[in-house]
């Protein structure tokens, strides 16, 4: 495949997070990816974009055929998005605490949906669910050209890694 996670140390994974239409219309950019970067994810892609059709019905494929597939390939396709991939320890699992449960109205205080978001119909935020979801989003939305791997100074202070 085109992104081989196998390159990674141990532990680390890559996730694909995307920032909603909402999100980019109410401002929230910026603070949504401090949450992140504060948490110690480290950015390996990030774009500004305005997802195609095609794109998001891939996208969201597992729901096709459900009553909010449509409404919600119409919602993300409503305005530009910021797609992005944060790598770290347990990224995938951890992205997913930091965004919170689907529904912003069940999702606790702290949590990114709990914080900002009201309803499930405009949650704010994408963050994938598995490992195979992970790779699959981020070969979707990103060419390998697109990735930087980089040494993050600050990882010394943040990994246990000995
Ligand atoms: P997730 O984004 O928390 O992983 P999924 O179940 O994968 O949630 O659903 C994908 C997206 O579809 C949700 O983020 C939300 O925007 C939308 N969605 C899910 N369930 C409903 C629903 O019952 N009504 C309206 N929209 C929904």
């Amino acid at each position: 495949t085109k992104f081989d996670s196998s390159h990674l140390p141990e532990g680390i994974e890559r996730t694909f997070v995307m920032i909603k239409p909402d999100g980019v219309q109410r401002g929230l950019v910026g603070s949504i990816i401090s949450r992140f970067e504060q948490k110690g994810l480290k950015l390996v892609g990030l774009k500004f974009m305005h997802a195609s059709e095609c794109l998001l019905r891939q996208h969201y494929a597992e729901h096709e055929g459900r009553p909010f597939f449509e409404p919600l390939v119409k919602y993300v396709q409503s305005g530009p998005v910021v797609a992005m991939v944060l790598e770290g320890p347990d990224a995938i699992k951890v992205g997913r605490l930091l965004i919170g449960t689907t529904d912003p109205s069940k999702s606790p205080p702290g949590t990114i949906r709990g914080d900002l978001a009201l309803q499930t119909r405009k949650n704010l935020i994408h963050g994938s669910d598995s490992s195979e979801s992970a790779q699959r989003e981020i070969e979707l939305w990103f060419g390998q050209r697109e990735l930087v791997g980089w040494e993050k100074d600050s990882d010394k202070w943040l990994l246990e890694r000995e």
